[in-house]
């Protein structure tokens, strides 16, 4: 019994540790039963055209959601793409129909699968910079984020 308690208690103090030291919980936006984590957007040279963003969503909710568009001041436009395999090519697509977040799932964004496309921004990314940006949620409605920019 009294093991079970120490048990109960270390892991009470280690969720208290995860809230208040993890890096990540700084970079989270929660509306409803959607939880969008770690904007990021990557480092650009100087002549590229084309910014390059990711996130994390999580719906806790018992329906599906849909992540719809984004939009920020930061580029003239602003799309979500996907990057998929279409006969042992990878090719890169604007997304129209939005991702869907569907029960209790995560969708992590990144290079290789869904991430955001910033074109023309006002200038290139620096490391260390952050901006703005609004998500757009079918269901949730519109969760404004901050992206971090960042190498990687
Ligand atoms: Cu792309």
């Amino acid at each position: 019994m009294v093991a079970l308690i120490d048990v109960q208690r270390f892991f009470f103090l280690l969720s208290f540790l995860f809230v208040y030291l993890s890096p990540l919980s700084a970079f989270e936006y929660t509306k409803g039963h959607i939880v969008v984590s770690h904007p990021w957007a990557r480092v650009m040279l100087p002549k590229v055209k084309v910014g390059l963003g990711s996130l994390i969503i999580n719906n806790y909710g018992t329906e599906s959601d849909r992540l719809m568009s984004l939009v920020s001041d930061v580029a003239r436009r602003t799309a979500i793409y996907e990057m998929l395999m279409e006969n042992d090519v990878m090719k890169m697509r604007q997304v129209d129909n939005g991702v869907t977040i569907r029960s209790g799932e995560c969708v992590v964004f990144k290079p290789s699968g869904y991430h955001i496309m910033f074109f023309d921004p006002q200038k290139p990314f620096r490391k260390g910079d952050s901006f703005k940006a609004s998500l757009l949620f079918e269901k949730a409605g519109q969760i404004d984020v901050i992206f971090r920019v960042d190498s990687g």
